[in-house]
C-alpha cells in the first residue's frame, strides 16, 4: 500500500515536468516554422574599412513571426562560404520580436547580438545566408545580388 500511496504523486510529476520541458524548450521544427530570415544590410554605406564599427553597421535580422518565446540555443546562420555565426546557448527570443546580429564586436544584449569577426561577412557582390538548425537542417535562405545604390535587402 505505500509503494501504491506514493508512485501516484510521483507519475504526475513526471508528467508535469515533461509538459513544462516541452513549453520552454520547443523542438528545433517547431522553431524552424516560426523564425525566419528577415533582411540583410551587406554593404553598408561608407568605405569598407573594416574597423569595428563599419563591421557592425554590416548585419542580418531575424523574427519570430509566432507569439511564443523560441528557444534558438545551437541554431546556425552561414553564408556561401560557410562563415558561421551560433545562436548563444540559452538564447530565447521572444514572441513577435526581431533580433539583429551585427557582423562586428560588442556585448550581446536581449536583441542586439555580435557575431564578432574581423571582416565582413555578406559579400557586396552577392551572397546567401542559410538559416539552420543545430542538426544543420537548411529552413530558410536570403540571397541577394549586387544594385547600385542598394546597401540592404529584405527577406
Ligand atoms: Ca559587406
Ligand atoms: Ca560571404
Amino acid at each position: 500500500m505505500v509503494v501504491r500511496r506514493f508512485s501516484l504523486p510521483i507519475a504526475a510529476l513526471a508528467s508535469t515536468l515533461t509538459a513544462v520541458a516541452a513549453l520552454a524548450v520547443p523542438l528545433p521544427a517547431m522553431a524552424a516554422s516560426t523564425v525566419v530570415l528577415s533582411g540583410i544590410q551587406y554593404d553598408p554605406a561608407g568605405t569598407d574599412t573594416r574597423t569595428n564599427a563599419h563591421l557592425n553597421q554590416e548585419f542580418f535580422t531575424i523574427r519570430n513571426l509566432s507569439t511564443r518565446p523560441i528557444n534558438l540555443s545551437g541554431f546556425m546562420v552561414k553564408d556561401v562560404a560557410n562563415h558561421t555565426f551560433v545562436f548563444p546557448r540559452g538564447y530565447v527570443l521572444q514572441g513577435r520580436t526581431t533580433a539583429i546580429i551585427r557582423t562586428g564586436r560588442n556585448r550581446n544584449t536581449a536583441v542586439t547580438l555580435y557575431w564578432n569577426q574581423g571582416n565582413y561577412i555578406w559579400n557586396n557582390t552577392g551572397d546567401t545566408a542559410r538559416f539552420q538548425t543545430p542538426a544543420g537542417k537548411t529552413f530558410d535562405t536570403c540571397t541577394h545580388t549586387a544594385m547600385a545604390g542598394r546597401t540592404r535587402v529584405a527577406c
